[in-house]
């Protein structure tokens, strides 16, 4: 595995060899690796050089520590193509994931001036406020605040938030979900963020906002989500014109 006689520095030989095994699912995500002096005794090699290939695989994401216990595997990221318009469920269904959802909060409230703006409504018009953890493997992934205008979907229920809501809404109701306003930007975990996403306040999150519209133009919905910027990223192809 290790070839000391290579021009190739050993410190990388050994970034390879665990990448290797990584991506061949020998080390999965979250198992710890060998320590340092098994390496070292392992290969007859300085723990200097296997510290120095760990290190470099720690600054780039695909190993983390923690603190007395060791090193792992980070869970690879999760990847979202902006280009169709797809729910969590499906997100996570397409990567072999199993999805799941924890639901924190379900109520019924009065539209804000800022909510029912966002959803097209009068103020004070009932809406429901939903706030579910969303999770990919049983991890949690984001936190997402939903609000949905009652009088488009007056028969909603905790059992349906425990599955898809986009499914519910196609499926139950026969809508059409047809397009969506989409922002991304960065944020830090707040102290509630970083409860129920299991990472440090301040963590880096991405922000989302998401305006939903059905295919007769009602807005169906308006989702603030916070996601794991450890575990998330988005795509997407261009063409140049
Ligand atoms: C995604 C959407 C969210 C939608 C949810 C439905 C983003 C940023 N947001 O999380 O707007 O409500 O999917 O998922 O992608 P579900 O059908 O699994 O409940």
């Amino acid at each position: 595995m290790i070839d000391k006689k290579s021009p190739i520095p050993i410190y990388f030989q050994i970034e390879e060899f665990i990448k290797k095994q990584i991506a061949e699912g020998v080390l999965y995500p979250g198992e710890a690796l060998p320590s340092e002096r098994e390496f070292a005794d392992e290969y007859g090699i300085s723990r200097m050089t296997v510290r120095h290939g760990i290190n470099n695989l720690v600054n780039q994401k695909l190993l983390y520590r923690k603190k007395g216990k060791g090193t792992f595997v980070s869970w690879p990221k999760i990847e979202q193509p902006l280009s169709g318009m797809t729910s969590f469920t499906e997100d996570m269904e397409s990567r072999n994931m199993k999805p799941d959802s924890k639901l924190l909060v379900f109520t019924t409230i009065q539209a804000s001036a800022f909510v029912a703006r966002q959803l097209q409504i009068s103020e004070g018009e009932a809406v429901y406020f939903i706030q579910r953890v969303r999770l990919a493997d049983e991890l949690p992934i984001a936190l997402e605040r939903t609000y949905i205008p009652v009088s488009l979907v007056p028969g909603l229920t905790k059992e349906v938030l425990n599955a898809s809501l986009y499914a519910y809404f196609e499926e139950t109701c026969g809508f059409t979900i047809h397009e969506a306003e989409q922002t991304i930007e960065a944020s830090l975990a707040s102290e509630e963020d970083a409860t129920h996403l299991s990472v440090p306040i301040n963590s880096p999150l991405l922000s989302i906002r998401r305006n939903t519209r059905l295919l007769d133009n009602r807005v169906l919905e308006v989702v603030f989500s916070h996601y794991r910027g450890d575990r998330y990223h988005f795509v997407t192809r261009m063409v140049r014109n």
